[in-house]
């Protein structure tokens, strides 16, 4: 993929927060995904992308942390239970925006599958993502088994693309510092 060094627009660097989508990544994919309001990421067009993420908890806000989300109800925890070696960390990701052909969905997501096994979830976490090249298009499939391989590819394509000198470097575009 690409060159030694990620070419325009990349790197493309957000600060944001995990929201909750129809959560399917996990119970449905087996892949779950963190995510994001897709306005912060209106400069890319749709497709796959990966690069570096890291997720930090946030102080919980007064108001309610229960919130519905497609008919389902999303407790936040805003990542309280991040351990030592999750929070603030800094692991590849590979990143889905569009509107997920396979699923026909109406409006757009923009949703980061972190490269680690999390023991809780983060809905409401403050989320740094740096976006460092494109993989492909979104498609659609004709079985949820081609669409799971398809993204098994996309994360073998990332590990390989972020093991060159210049991207490891980037890791700290996602860093939080005290
Ligand atoms: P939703 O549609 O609400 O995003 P998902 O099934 O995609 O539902 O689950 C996403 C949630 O799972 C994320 O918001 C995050 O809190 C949690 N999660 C656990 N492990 C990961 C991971 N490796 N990458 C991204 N999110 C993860
Ligand atoms: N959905 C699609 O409909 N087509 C795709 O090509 C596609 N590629 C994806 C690639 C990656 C790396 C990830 C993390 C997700 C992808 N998805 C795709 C989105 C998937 O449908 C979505 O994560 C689930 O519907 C859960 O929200
Ligand atoms: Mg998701």
């Amino acid at each position: 993929m690409g060159g030694d060094m990620p070419a325009a627009p990349f790197p493309v660097v957000v600060d944001t927060t995990v929201t909750a989508g129809f959560g399917r990544g996990s119970s449905e994919l087996g892949i779950p995904t963190a995510n994001i309001p897709p306005g912060v990421l209106s400069s890319l067009d749709a497709g796959v992308y990966y690069g570096w993420a890291a997720v930090h908890h946030r102080e919980a806000p007064s108001e309610a942390d229960v919130c519905l989300s497609h008919g389902r109800e999303i407790s936040f925890n805003f990542g309280r239970n991040l351990l030592s070696d999750e929070d603030g960390i800094v692991f590849p990701m590979v990143m889905s925006i569009g509107w997920n052909p396979y699923f026909g969905n109406k409006e757009k997501s923009a949703e980061v599958h972190i490269l680690h096994k999390f023991t809780d979830n983060f809905y409401g976490c403050a989320i740094k993502v740096a976006v460092l090249g494109f993989i492909r298009a979104e498609q659609s499939y004709n079985s949820l088994d081609e669409l799971i391989q398809d993204i098994q590819t996309d994360i073998l394509v990332a590990e390989r693309s972020l093991d060159r000198p210049a991207y490891i470097e980037l890791k700290e575009l996602v860093a939080f510092k005290p």
